[in-house]
């Protein structure tokens, strides 16, 4: 398949599957499952064209694996990163002593005030090395990185969720935890 044509999908994917499902009518459960079969009629309605195979296809290839069939392949759900309330059963695992974030120079200042807050999402995202917290900072301009102290941030009560796809996910981060760049 054409890569462009993958990653249109794969966007229309997160918009339906973690923000908007409105936008086609379609009804994610309580898990945020989508049913597959009606997924592919309500996207195809909406003039995107879906069928088993390409959603197979972006499923499997799918550059940060965002996308998750359940066992029988019935129904699709985002693995994060949702905007709308689902209830994912996370993971709670313990991190390394540090995690990273991406952000830009923009959000800084807020961010020394109130800390790292989930903003429209679900969690914090971080990740356990500084490349991909880079490319996730460079969507919104030159990247900052942050290093947080994960490891203090534990024994200190706060919960770590890993998700499918191994994204760091966490309800905030306190100020005193954040390394911010010289
Ligand atoms: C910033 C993509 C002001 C935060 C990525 C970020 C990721 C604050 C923005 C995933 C703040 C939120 C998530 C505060 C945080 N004041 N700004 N107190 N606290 N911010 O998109 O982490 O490709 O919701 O630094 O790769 O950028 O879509 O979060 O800049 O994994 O799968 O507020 O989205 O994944 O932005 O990205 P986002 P994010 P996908």
């Amino acid at each position: 398949m054409n890569e462009k044509t993958a990653k249109n999908i794969s966007k229309f994917l997160s918009l339906v599957l973690r923000h908007s499902p409105q936008t086609i009518g379609l009804k994610l459960d309580e898990n945020g499952w989508a049913d597959v079969e009606e997924l592919i009629a309500k996207c195809s309605r909406n003039g995107n064209v879906l069928n088993k195979e390409l959603l197979d296809y972006v499923v499997e290839n799918n550059d940060k694996k965002r996308f998750a069939f359940n066992e029988d392949k019935t129904k699709i759900r985002a693995s994060q990163g949702h905007s709308v309330t689902v209830e994912l059963n996370l993971r709670i695992v313990e991190p390394l002593d540090y995690l990273y974030h991406g952000t830009v120079q923009a959000s800084i200042d807020a961010i020394k005030e109130k800390g790292l807050q989930k903003m429209s999402r679900q969690h914090v995202h971080l990740s356990k090395d500084r490349e991909t917290a880079i490319k996730v900072g460079s969507r919104r301009g030159v990247p900052q990185i942050l290093t947080i102290k994960s490891g203090e941030m534990f024994r200190d009560g706060f919960t770590f969720y890993l998700s499918e796809n191994n994204v760091w996910l966490t309800d905030e981060v306190p100020v005193k935890y954040i390394e911010f760049p010289s």
